[in-house]
């Protein structure tokens, strides 16, 4: 049993790789950055190579994704290859290559002279959005307006997930200064969020962009007790204008459909475990694939 009271830190920290204070995510966490098997990833036919998982942060890429090809963008087709973080994939030789960093979404465009490789979900967005000139406005000011609340969420969703989420629902323990302090955090960050809500229909006034997309995975499993399931905990009902933007935003049909891609847990027919062509939205979900 942990005591965390007594716990002196020593002079120099060790890994203790057979330690009892691993956590959920002991087979995952390492010290050390770079590759730990060698592993070619597979590559489909289209000019997007996407490798990721349907977490918030994977599901930003392919809600983005299926938006642009919802405009007519052919160009955003897009294989998407299923990365099993808790396996490990994301340490292979071929991952490492496109993320360095070694986490899900990573992104490799083939349509370029040389492929382009993409890393970080708000990066990634933004390359998307300004390749397609789509989902971010071209007014100078709403613009900068739409990378300030991007990268809002880049910084936020640490706090929302590594800290609220890891110590509410993930730690092998209850702690209280733990959990006290980032709820303090998250609550805050609900309240901004319904505060500016009351006053936008979306994160930039009228125009839906890369903002949203950015922002609506992470509180959207949150307000609706997706993640942590911790709704009740954080009150999450009485933030009215957060709720209707996510709300809204859940009925976009690409919405829909990117949530699905990559998605090997939650109920059959929204687990598209892998996405090479559009039709597999209607023929290869895992209620197709293995009926009762
Ligand atoms: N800031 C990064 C965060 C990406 C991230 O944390 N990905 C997680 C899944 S949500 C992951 O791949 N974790 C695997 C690991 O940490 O080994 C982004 O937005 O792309």
């Amino acid at each position: 049993m942990i005591d965390e009271t007594s716990y002196v830190p020593p002079k120099v920290w060790e890994w203790e790789t057979d330690g009892e204070n691993g956590g959920r995510f002991a087979s995952i966490n390492r010290p050390i950055a770079g590759a730990t098997h060698d592993k070619v990833l597979p590559t489909g036919k289209h000019p997007l190579q996407l490798y990721s998982l349907a977490t918030p942060n994977g599901v930003k890429v392919t809600i983005m994704l299926e938006e642009l090809l919802a405009l007519g963008h052919s160009g955003a087709e897009y294989n998407a290859h299923l990365i099993d973080i808790m396996e490990g994939d994301q340490f292979g030789s071929g991952f490492v290559d496109i993320n360095p960093n070694s986490k899900i979404p990573a992104l490799l465009d083939t349509s370029m002279p040389e492929p382009t490789r993409l890393f970080e979900s708000g990066s990634i967005l933004l390359y998307l959005a300004e390749k397609f000139n789509a989902f971010i406005p071209n007014d100078p000011a709403l613009k900068t307006e739409c990378l300030n609340w991007l990268f809002w969420q880049m910084g936020a969703a640490p706090y929302l997930g590594g800290g609220f989420g890891h110590f509410y629902a993930y730690a092998p323990i209850k702690i209280k200064y733990c959990i006290d302090r980032f709820t303090m955090e998250v609550k805050r960050q609900l309240d901004l969020l319904d505060k500016h809500l009351a006053n936008n229909q979306y994160m930039c006034g009228d125009e839906y962009t890369i903002a949203d997309i950015a922002i609506w995975p992470w509180y959207s499993v949150v307000i609706n007790n997706e993640a942590y399931e911790a709704a009740e905990f954080l009150d999450v009902q009485s933030y009215k204008h957060l709720q209707r933007w996510t709300e809204k935003i859940a009925q976009r049909e690409a919405v829909i459909r990117g949530r699905k891609v990559n998605r090997p847990f939650g109920p059959a027919e929204d687990q598209l475990h892998e996405r090479h062509d559009a039709s597999d939205f209607d023929t290869k979900t895992q209620d197709k694939l293995n009926p009762e």
